[in-house]
C-alpha cells in the first residue's frame, strides 16, 4: 500500500476522509505522494473571538474538573495510539517506533497534567503587619497560542495544551504547514473527549491552518497573552519583538546544537550507542539531535571507528518497515541544506568519514540519505550552525577545560551530555561552571527527554521551559494578595500616615 492509501484509511478513522480540495498540500516524505489537500484559514478572527469567549467560561471550571477533560483526551489518545502514531510516521517520515513514542509522550503529559490539576499550588507568605496575611495565587491567563513544528507535530502541542487547559486557558493551535493531518486528527480526538466531558465550552481548542500570514496575525493579536512557539531561531527572532511590543509573553523553544563530551574514562560502548541514536534518530531532525561529538584525543580514533561501523549497520528506508532505523528527510529543501552543510564542512577543512550520499528511492520524490560523520579541525562556522539533518561533527580536545569551552561556545543552549566514569568530570559538567544548556545528561544521550522535567534551553534556544516540573507557571498569572483581617490599618515599612 502506498502512503496516500494508508493515510486515507487512517484519516477515515478520524472522520477526516474527504480532504482533497484545499490549498495546503500535505505530502508524505516516505514517497513524496500527496496525502491530502487541506483548506487553510482565510481569516482567524472569528476563531479567536470564539476562543476568547471559551476562556471566560473555562476559567470558572474548577481545576480538578479541567483535569478530567485532559484525562479523557489522554484516554482518546491511548485508544488511538496506533492510528495516530502511524499518521505521524506517514506525515513526518520518522520511524514507526518514534511515531508511536510521540503519541506516548502526549499520553504522558496528559497524565502529568491530570495530577497537576489538583496541585496548582500557591504560597502563604508571612506578613510583617499584625492581623494580615499574604497569599500568592495562580490564576488562568487567557487564550494561549501554540505554534508547533513539523518534527514533533503533536507531542509538543500536547505539552503546551495539556498544561494550558488544566491551568484554565483556552488554546489556539497553529501547526506546521507540513503536518496538518496529524493536527486535524489530534483536534478530532480532543473534540471527542470534549463531547464526553459535557460542559466544555465551544472553541476551547481552535485549530488555525495556514502559513506565515496566519502566524503573523495570531502573534499580533492582543487577545492572546501567551505565545508558545517551537521552531527555528530565525522564527523566534521574528516572533519575540512582536509579542513583546504588545507586552505579551512568549515561550520560545528554538534551535539546538547538542554536544556529547566523551572523556578518556568513558564507556565507549555506551557512548557509541547513545551517539548513534541521538545523531541519526528522526533522521537528525530533532532540536535535541546530537550534532557535535567532543572527544578526547586519545580515544577519538577508537570511538570514530566504532561509530563508522555502527553507521554501516543502520537500516535506512521506509519508516513503516519494522527493521528500519532511519527514515527520510522531510523534503528536498532539507536535503539541499544537508548537501550545502557538507560542502561547507569540506571547505572548512572537514573530512567526511562516512555518509552524506542520497539513496535514490525506487519510486517517487523522497529524500533518503546516509547519515554523515565529519571530522573537523576546529569548531568552524558550519559546526556552530544548526542544520536539520543527520550530520555529526567530530572535534577533539586535550584538556577538560577545552572540552567545556567547545561545548558552551555555540549560540544555542538546549541539550548536552557527557560520557565519563570519572565523578570529578561529571560533577564539573553538571555544576554552574559546566554545561550552559537547559538539559545536561550524564552517560545518556542529549535527545529523548522524559516529560517529567522542564524542557527548553538558554541563549538562542529562547529561554522557555515547557512540559514537566513547574513549567505550568508560564501558563498562569501570579497574584499576590494581602488581606487585613484586623481592626486597624498598619502600613508596611513602618510608614506613618495619620488621617
Ligand atoms: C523537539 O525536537 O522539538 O527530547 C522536541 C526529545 C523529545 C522532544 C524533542 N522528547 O528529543
Amino acid at each position: 500500500m502506498n502512503a496516500t492509501n494508508e493515510a486515507q484509511l487512517i484519516l477515515a478513522k478520524f472522520g477526516l476522509a474527504d480532504r482533497s480540495n484545499g490549498d495546503m498540500v500535505a505530502r508524505s516524505p516516505i514517497d513524496g505522494s500527496v496525502l491530502a489537500c487541506i483548506q487553510s484559514d482565510a481569516d482567524i478572527d472569528a476563531k479567536l473571538t470564539r476562543n476568547a469567549a471559551a476562556f471566560e467560561r473555562w476559567r470558572d471550571v474548577p481545576a480538578p474538573r479541567r483535569g478530567e477533560l485532559v484525562r479523557l483526551f489522554g484516554e482518546a489518545l491511548r485508544a488511538n495510539k496506533d492510528a495516530l502514531g502511524r499518521l505521524v510516521t506517514l506525515e513526518t517520515g520518522k520511524i514507526l517506533s518514534e511515531g508511536l513514542g510521540e503519541v506516548q509522550e502526549m499520553i504522558d503529559i496528559c497524565d502529568f497534567a491530570v495530577g497537576l490539576s489538583r496541585q496548582l499550588y500557591g504560597l502563604t507568605i508571612a506578613s510583617e503587619r499584625p492581623d494580615h496575611h499574604l497569599v500568592e495565587r495562580w490564576h488562568p491567563l487567557g487564550p494561549v497560542a501554540v505554534i508547533s513544528a513539523f518534527n514533533f507535530p503533536v507531542a509538543v502541542f500536547a505539552w503546551n495544551a495539556a498544561l494550558a487547559l488544566v491551568c484554565g486557558n483556552s488554546v489556539v493551535w497553529k501547526p506546521s504547514e507540513k503536518t496538518p493531518l496529524t493536527a486535524l486528527a489530534t483536534a478530532e480526538l480532543f473534540k471527542r473527549a470534549a463531547e464526553k466531558f459535557k460542559g466544555a465550552p465551544d472553541g476551547l481548542l481552535e485549530l488555525v491552518m495556514g502559513g506565515r500570514g496566519i502566524g503573523e496575525r495570531l502573534i499580533a493579536d492582543k487577545r492572546v497573552p501567551l505565545v508558545s512557539a517551537t521552531g527555528s531561531t530565525r522564527m523566534g527572532r521574528e516572533i519575540a519583538p512582536v509579542v513583546a511590543a504588545r507586552f505579551g509573553r512568549s515561550l520560545l523553544e528554538l534551535g539546538g546544537n547538542a554536544a556529547m563530551i566523551v572523556t578518556k574514562s568513558a564507556d565507549l560502548d555506551l557512548a557509541t550507542r547513545a551517539a548513534t541514536f541521538s545523531a541519526v534518530g528522526t533522521c537528525g531532525q530533532r532540536c535535541t539531535t546530537l550534532r557535535r561529538l567532543i572527544v578526547h584525543k586519545d580515544v577519538q580514533a577508537q570511538l570514530v571507528d566504532r561509530l563508522v561501523r555502527a553507521y554501516g549497520s543502520l537500516r535506512i528506508g521506509n519508516p513503516l518497515a519494522a527493521d528500519t532505523l532511519v527514515g527520510p528527510l522531510l523534503d528536498r529543501a532539507a536535503y539541499d541544506s544537508m548537501r550545502a552543510a557538507l560542502d561547507a564542512a569540506r571547505h572548512e577543512g572537514g573530512t567526511i568519514r562516512t555518509g552524506g550520499e542520497r539513496i535514490e528511492p525506487a519510486n517517487g520524490d523522497a529524500f533518503y540519505v546516509r547519515p554523515a560523520i565529519v571530522e573537523m579541525p576546529a569548531q568552524s562556522a558550519i559546526v556552530r550552525h544548526e542544520t536539520f539533518a543527520p550530520i555529526l561533527y567530530v572535534l577533539n580536545y586535550e584538556t577538560f577545560d577545552e572540552a567545556l569551552r567547545l561545548q558552551n561556545e555555540v549560540d544555542q543552549g538546549l541539550s548536552s551530555c557527557i560520557f565519563s566514569t570519572d565523578l570529578r568530570e561529571t560533577e564539573r559538567f553538571l555544576s554552574a561552571k559546566g554545561s550552559d544548556c537547559g538539559l545536561a545528561n550524564v552517560n545518556t544521550g542529549p535527545s529523548g527527554a522524559e516529560i517529567g522535567g522542564a524542557f527548553g534551553g538558554e541563549k538562542e534556544t529562547g529561554g522557555g521551559r515547557e512540559s514537566g516540573s513547574d513549567a505550568w507557571k508560564a501558563y498562569m498569572r501570579r497574584q499576590t494578595q494581602t488581606v487585613n483581617w484586623g481592626t486597624s490599618l498598619p502600613l508596611a515599612q513602618g510608614v506613618e500616615f495619620p488621617v
